[in-house]
């Protein structure tokens, strides 16, 4: 009596164990610089000179670091495949800080971009630091290195303020929504059938002349692939259980 009691237990467990993980379980994955080093753990791709991990600038901190001056139109890529666990298929947003040095110069672009690598297609807001590029300056939506319509009037701080950018895409719908500092500054929709969004890419455009540009903790939230071999052993192990009870 008391043995199939328990046994039944058991049972209820590994099965509530493996209906709730997969549906629930979030992904989180961060990078701060404080190991000194943007091409491990995770692993950045620098597609031009200028970026390192600075330990000066920013307090205390470790933080990735763009020099203008050997920069010009600096670009460096994240592969999200490299995260095993982030399910890709679901929605995701990445979000980080940045700012520049305490100079203040104005009119340069930053883009940061969401893209099929397979394919380049995908979506790139772009953002002004001041209000001097394109009259009417902020973020601005379209497909990957295509900038279209622009929207609201944010813009990049270019003095040691740092502000928090989110982009967070739901592949159900292809929409991407941007946040700064918390704060919606618009939403899009895709009007293309995009790929896997695989990419996320910064590229510093026309940055002769710009103020040396800080990011740093970087963080990557999403949905956890379930892992059928976790949860296959789990029930292995309630099965043995069980047969050990009997
Ligand atoms: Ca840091
Ligand atoms: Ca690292």
């Amino acid at each position: 009596m008391l043995n199939s009691r328990l046994t039944m237990g058991v049972a209820a467990m590994a099965m509530t164990a493996s209906l709730a993980l997969p549906a629930q379980a979030s992904f989180i994955a961060t990078d701060n610089f404080e190991d000194g080093d943007f091409t491990s753990n995770p692993t950045w791709v620098a597609h031009t000179d200028g970026f390192s991990v600075a330990t000066t600038g920013w307090g205390s901190r470790s933080y990735l670091r763009v020099e203008p001056s050997t920069a010009y139109n600096s670009t460096i890529s994240l592969d999200l495949k490299q995260f095993d666990l982030l399910d890709l298929s679901q929605s995701f947003a990445i979000s980080f800080e940045t700012r520049t040095a305490a100079s203040n110069h104005d009119g340069h672009v930053v883009q940061f971009s969401l893209f099929d690598a397979a394919t380049e297609t995908g979506y790139t807001v772009t953002a002004t630091e001041m209000s001097t590029m394109f009259g009417s300056s902020g973020f601005a939506r379209g497909n990957y290195r295509a900038i279209a319509a622009t929207l609201g009037s944010q813009n990049l701080p270019t003095n040691a303020t740092s502000v928090l950018i989110t982009l967070e895409y739901n592949p159900s719908n292809d929409e991407v929504i941007v946040t700064r500092n918390d704060s919606l500054v618009g939403s899009f929709i895709g009007s293309q059938g995009l790929g896997e969004l695989d990419t996320f890419e910064i590229r510093l455009g026309n940055t002769g002349g710009a103020p040396v540009r800080y990011f740093d903790n970087f963080q990557i939230e999403g949905t956890m692939i379930p892992e059928p071999g976790s949860l296959a052993l789990l029930s292995l192990g309630a099965l043995a259980l069980m047969r050990r009870r009997h």
